[in-house]
Order: C-alpha cells, then structure tokens, then sequence
C-alpha cells in the first residue's frame, strides 16, 4: 500500500534554547518523506508527559540520545510495515508499546516525534494540506492570533512575574490584518520602550523582557502602545495573559510571590481581587493560570466570579490530558484548557483533548512552548481543531515566525473560504 511506512528514524537536533530535541523521519511505501521536530517546555506542569533526557555529561544532562535511540529502534520496529494513516491506531500501538502512566520509558519526545512524521507523510501521501487531512474540508478558521508581546517570569531574566502579555486582534477582519495590527504594535512598543531607556531584548518567546517595577506598569505600557499604533484598545485589539502562576507560587500552601501594590505575601483571594481591578481597566478577554496547579479552590473561584465574562484556561492544572480536564469541567475550575501537543505526546490524545472540550462547551486554546523548533506543525494542528484562537510567540525569532507565515500561507490559500473570528 501506498501509504505503509517503509523507514523510520530519528536525530539530535536543537531547539530555539539550544537545547537538544528529537527530529524524526518518516518514509513511506510510495516515496513520500516526512520529518517533524519537538518542541520543549521550560515552566512544565507535573503531570505532564515526560520529556526523556539523558541526563549525562553532554549538554548538561539535557541529550536526547536515548529518546533517539527509542525512534531508531523500538518504535521504528513496532510502526515499519504499519499503514501511516491509521494516525489513532499507530498512537495507540506507541502508547502500548511505552506501558506507563507518563511516557515515560519511550519518552513523549520519541512518541510525539513520531505521532507527528506520521501525521505530516500520510498527508503528504493523500495529497491534502496537513490542516485538511487531519481537520478534514470544512476546516477553514484561521486562529485569532494571540502575540506575547512581553515575556516575563520563567522565559525571561527580568523583573516581571507574569510570564506572557498577548496582544490580540480580535478586532480584525481577516488573520492577515490581525497579525499586521500586532505586529505593528510590537513594533511601537519598542519605540516606546526605547525612549524610556527600557531594554528591547527579547525573551524566550521573542517578546520584550525590560525590567519593569510592577506588572502593572507593563499593562499601562502595553496600552500605550496599542493606541500609539493606532488601535482602539479592547475593540481591534484586547489582551491576553498567562500568569503561569507555578512559577511565583514555589510552595504548595497556595502564597504567591509576587510584587503587587498591596506588599507582602498574595493568597488566592490578592490574586482575584487584583485581577478584579485589572479587568475594570484593561480589556482583558482571556487568563491563562491565574492561580497554580496546585490550587484547584483557588481556580474555581476565579472561574466563579469571571467565567462569564473571561475564557479562563488550564494549563499546568490540565497539562492537556483528558483525565484532568475531565475533573476541570466536573468541578468548574476553568472554561477553556491549554493544548499543547508534547504535554501529552501523541496527536491523537490533543484531538481528544479539544474534543472533550468542545463536548463540555469549553474552548481551547492552542500553544507552542516556549522552547521551540522552525517545524510549523502547530498552525496546521491549529486550522484543523477549528479552535479559533492560537499562541504562538511574539514577532520576531524565526522559530515563532514559522507558524505565523505558514498560517498567512494558509489563509491566502483558502481564498475567499477562511473564517476568522474570537
Ligand atoms: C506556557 C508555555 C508556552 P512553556 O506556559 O503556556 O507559552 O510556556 O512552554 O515554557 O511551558
Ligand atoms: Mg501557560
């Protein structure tokens, strides 16, 4: 059959951090060549699936030899002679062939690496855009892009505690105008970070990453620049925030460390009440892990009080896997859960994830990580969960740009047919 896989193998390759990842090959019966490379997460969730190092001398511990060598033999083995377009089936055989809770004997890099060759040479083989093949004919949405546009916390060396500001044009008629107001107003910020003397290197994610003296004062700039750029705060374009609480929350009794005008140690209750200030003044539609993983009470009464009015996502508390977004929607801790596909390592189970998700109503958002490649999976994987809305970095670093200009590559291709909307 066509589309068997003949070949399947794997590299050391390194991320945007220089960090080693796993690049794998696929090649099938009739010719067809597929490569994917996966990207890398430095605040993690616990639960998530794990990524294997190799923990030794090389790269500070950080190789991804075994994960490789996983690749090259066991599921090279196990997936060789196997149809590539049974992507359930073929995930499923790989979770099996792992055996534990977290991938963690195969490792979800040498899983997903995978997942994914397969995904992209079955679509290649029956000659549909990746988006097509795995979202079939009606995907056509392309997501409302959410640009962070100042980096913070764990992907930055300043001194801001949220880790990422997004800007969104939520306003915009089509992705291509939406992407031009960010990036516009990327561009002004540096302009007005410049003339106060702030630094414009950026973060992880290629946002701005200057020391500020409060997150406030970066909610107060980031206004200014949206309007300098000449758009109307909260109708063209509205804010968007991951605080990735874990990160300033180091114990498990629920205190946040973070510098806020009240001084002294925060309890959920500070973080409500400040985000209950912030949401009088700035038009914020969507909060990624107001409180920590570690705080399901505290989630819930952020979701009590805002849900109606905010999408309040998951992520470390779901790490997009199914049994915790489960308990989410049982216990209303959020309305929305983060999607990133290396945090559960397979496409098959980040299908499930939306699709439990949309059953419940809620929305889901989907993510790079911080750590990342120039392979643009993700705008595919994005167009094709008909999710409405992506992170995916800031304006610059190529690795981030390789998903915005694939994702302007498939806007321009469906024509007249994409869709665009919050
Ligand atoms: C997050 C992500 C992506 P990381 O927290 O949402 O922005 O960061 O990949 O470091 O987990
Ligand atoms: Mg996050």
């Amino acid at each position: 059959m066509k589309t068997t896989i003949k070949k399947m193998s794997a590299l050391e390759i390194l991320d945007s951090r220089g960090n080693p990842t796993v690049r794998t090959y696929v090649e099938l019966e009739d010719g067809t060549k597929a490569v994917s490379s996966v990207p890398s997460g430095a605040s993690t969730g616990q639960n998530e699936a794990v990524e294997l190092r190799d923990n030794d001398s090389r790269y500070g511990g950080k190789g991804v030899r075994k994960a490789v060598s996983h690749v090259n033999n066991e599921i090279a083995k196990a997936l060789t002679g196997k149809d590539a377009t049974r992507q359930k089936e073929l995930d499923y055989l790989m979770i099996d062939l792992d055996g534990t809770e977290n991938k963690s004997k195969l490792g979800a890099n040498a899983i997903l690496g995978a997942s994914m060759a397969i995904a992209r040479a079955a679509s290649q083989s029956v000659n549909l855009p990746l988006y097509q093949y795995l979202g079939g004919v009606n995907a056509v949405r392309i997501p409302v892009p959410c640009m962070n546009i100042l980096n913070g916390g764990e992907h930055a060396d300043n001194s801001v505690d949220i880790q990422e500001f997004m800007a969104v044009p939520n306003g915009a008629p089509t992705f291509t105008e939406g992407l031009r107001y960010i990036a516009e107003t990327f561009h002004t910020l540096k302009k007005i970070l410049k003339s106060r003397n702030l630094a414009t290197s950026v973060g992880d994610e290629g946002g701005f990453a200057p020391n500020l003296g409060s997150n406030e004062e970066v909610m107060e700039i980031i206004m200014e620049a949206i309007e300098k750029a000449g758009y109307r705060p909260g109708e063209d374009i509205s804010i968007a925030l991951d605080s990735a609480a874990n990160s300033f929350s180091p114990n498990i009794d629920n205190h946040y460390d973070l510098i806020w005008s009240g001084g002294g140690k925060m309890v959920s209750e500070d973080l409500i009440d400040m985000a209950e200030q912030w949401m009088k003044k700035y038009p914020i539609i969507l909060w990624e892990d107001p409180l920590s993983e570690n705080d399901w009470d505290g989630f819930k009464k952020f979701t009590a009080k805002f849900g109606d009015k905010l999408e309040v996502v998951g992520d470390d508390i779901f790490v997009t896997n199914t049994k915790y977004i489960k308990k989410g929607i049982e216990e209303k801790a959020a309305n929305s859960a983060l999607i990133k596909l290396n945090q559960i390592g397979t496409v098959t189970e980040s299908i499930e994830a939306v699709r439990m998700c949309r059953e419940a109503g809620w929305r889901y958002f989907i993510s790079h990580r911080s750590g990342e490649t120039e392979d643009a999976f993700l705008a595919d994987f994005a167009v094709a969960m008909d999710g409405g809305h992506l992170k995916t970095g800031s304006a610059s670093r190529g690795e981030r740009i390789a998903k915005y200009n694939r994702l302007l590559e498939i806007e321009h291709q469906l024509a007249g047919k994409a869709e665009y909307r919050w």
